[in-house]
């Protein structure tokens, strides 16, 4: 059976949940092909890396998925890329603002995901869960920690991509929201789709 490590984030930003755990956690042990390995991932720069890399140097995972929360998207956004690039418009949960910092210092400028975006797109829309690709993971914890997963597998069997979800309705009254059940559907969906 193949290995698939699925990360998912603390809560960050003043809110008291983070609808990725919560919807990884909600995710069966296994899925198609896959055992699933979950970890939650703490909201720090380098430090989220430092936890996934680990975990994945413990496990040899065959794909890497890591889901935080987009707070105002209005679909499940898988990303397209990673760039190496580090702004954060609010603090991380240990206070670093990085204001226009490389990820990575002599890393390349970006990264395509290796695991077929696209696809899961297609499978997740068919099952008539908003969903849409994402050009842009943005420049705060999220796009570091896939940087550096992109960074670190690149030309290995190991393939990785991010997945960004909307808020879940608990946490919001005028933003669009998907209910978590939703979001966990569309996480194995997603998966299936690999
Ligand atoms: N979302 C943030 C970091 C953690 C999370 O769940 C982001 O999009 O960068």
């Amino acid at each position: 059976m193949k290995k698939l490590l699925i990360t998912g984030f603390e809560p960050f930003g003043g809110e008291k949940i983070n609808p990725s755990w919560e919807a990884v956690k909600l995710l069966p042990e296994k899925i198609g092909d896959f055992a699933l390995f979950k970890i939650e991932v703490p909201v720090v720069f380098e430090k989220a890396a430092k936890t996934v890399l680990a975990k994945a140097d413990e496990i040899n995972p065959d794909a890497i998925i890591c889901v935080g929360q987009a707070g105002g998207r209005p679909s499940v956004t898988p990303e397209m890329v990673a760039i190496n690039l580090r702004f954060a418009s609010i603090p991380d949960n240990e206070g670093n603002q990085p204001k226009d910092i490389p990820c990575v210092s002599d890393g390349e400028n970006a990264y395509f995901s290796t695991l077929p975006v696209r696809k899961m797109v297609e499978a997740v829309s068919e099952a008539s869960i908003p969903c849409s690709v994402s050009y842009s993971a943005g420049t705060y914890v999220c796009n570091d920690l896939i940087y550096h997963v992109l960074h670190r597998f690149k030309n290995t069997e190991t393939r990785a991509c991010f997945i960004h979800v909307p808020f879940i309705p608990e946490q919001t009254t005028d933003k669009p929201s998907l209910p978590l059940e939703t979001i966990a559907k569309a996480l194995k969906i997603a998966i299936e789709a690999i």
